[in-house]
């Protein structure tokens, strides 16, 4: 059976520090994502961008939450309330939804419209944490909270459009950690997710860690989310993107993660949306991140080189 994946582009950079991901779809499509699909054998269908207005037409401080500070929370709101509905939707119609962005708050509205009908695990692939709340933010950067905000902590609790219906925090699984901020740290250790770092990585080898995260977020679920912050991988070989942190996985790594997730979903197709964010080509040489997030798309989809 052939799979229809729906490409969703997220042309925002509300949530990061500095501008240039709001071009990351239009990057990561020009780098060949459709081709890449079509030799994965899946079919791409491209819905086009979101449009929404840029950072500089709106004021960062209007609509602050409760509690905390977290800018241009009104402009990330509207968007991922948008992302939310079309991912609902595409699932609804029986296609995978593929979110480009854009900065990695997007991430709260794939994670909340693929959590509405189903009972979700997922799997984040970044250098970051991505826990701060409103509260525990040392940046105000949104992009430093999706997953915070899917889960319903601090001020997002408060709030109806943030926290995902069926997200289960015991089945979500990072991989990669290297940069976490003191209060993030704290917040990890007293949760229910599975941290695997770089350390991990180093340690046991990067398919093995993927393996177990693919166990974390398979357990008790109906599916995985896969949300792919290509800051991930070592600014050696994604140089394009908003915050690097040397230490990242290298190139093969970064394929051999992502067929470990296709080689179990063409077993047991547990894979159910997914997004791939941060893209940043303006810091880029040559397109070669969004040409590297395209490839790694592609192989989360079966691409292989033989
Ligand atoms: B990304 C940071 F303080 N933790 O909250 C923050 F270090 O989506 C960085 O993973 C967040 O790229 C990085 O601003 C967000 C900072
Ligand atoms: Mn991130
Ligand atoms: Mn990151
Ligand atoms: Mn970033």
């Amino acid at each position: 059976m052939e799979r229809t994946v729906r490409i969703i582009g997220a042309p925002m950079d509300y949530g990061a520090n500095r501008r240039g991901v709001d071009m990351g779809p239009s990057a990561i499509r020009y780098a060949g994502l459709a081709d890449g699909l079509e030799r994965a054998a899946v079919e791409p269908i491209d819905d086009g961008d979101l449009s929404m207005p840029r950072a500089e037409e709106r004021d960062p401080d209007a609509g602050q939450p409760s509690r905390g500070t977290a800018k241009f929370l009104r402009e990330v709101e509207d968007v991922c309330t948008r992302v939310g509905d079309r991912v609902a939707a595409t699932l609804a119609d029986g296609e995978f939804p593929l979110v480009l962005g854009g900065d990695h708050s997007v991430a709260i509205g794939s994670l909340g419209g693929s959590a509405r009908a189903a009972d979700l695990g997922a799997i984040w692939f970044d250098a970051h944490a991505d826990l701060n709340t409103p509260e525990t933010t040392p940046s105000g950067n949104v992009h430093g909270m999706p997953l915070a905000a899917a889960l319903g902590r601090g001020a997002f609790g408060e709030t109806d459009w943030a926290p995902a219906p069926r997200l289960q925090e015991s089945s979500i699984a990072y991989v990669g950690l290297r940069s976490i901020d003191e209060r993030e740290r704290e917040l990890i250790r007293d949760s229910e997710m599975t941290a695997f770092t770089m350390s991990d990585i180093d340690q046991r080898g990067v398919s093995t860690v993927v393996e177990e995260a693919l166990e974390i977020a398979t357990d008790g679920t109906d599916g995985v989310h896969v949300s792919l912050d290509l800051d991930w991988l070592d600014p050696k070989t994604a140089p394009g993107v908003g915050t690097p942190v040397r230490g990242g996985v290298t190139y093969r790594e970064a394929h051999a993660a992502l067929e470990a997730l296709s080689r179990r979903d063409e077993a047991d197709g547990v894979l159910r949306s997914m997004d791939v964010v941060e893209v940043n080509p303006i810091l880029d040489e040559a397109n070669e991140t969004a040409t590297l997030a395209a490839e790694l798309t592609a192989s989360t989809f079966g691409k292989r080189i033989l």
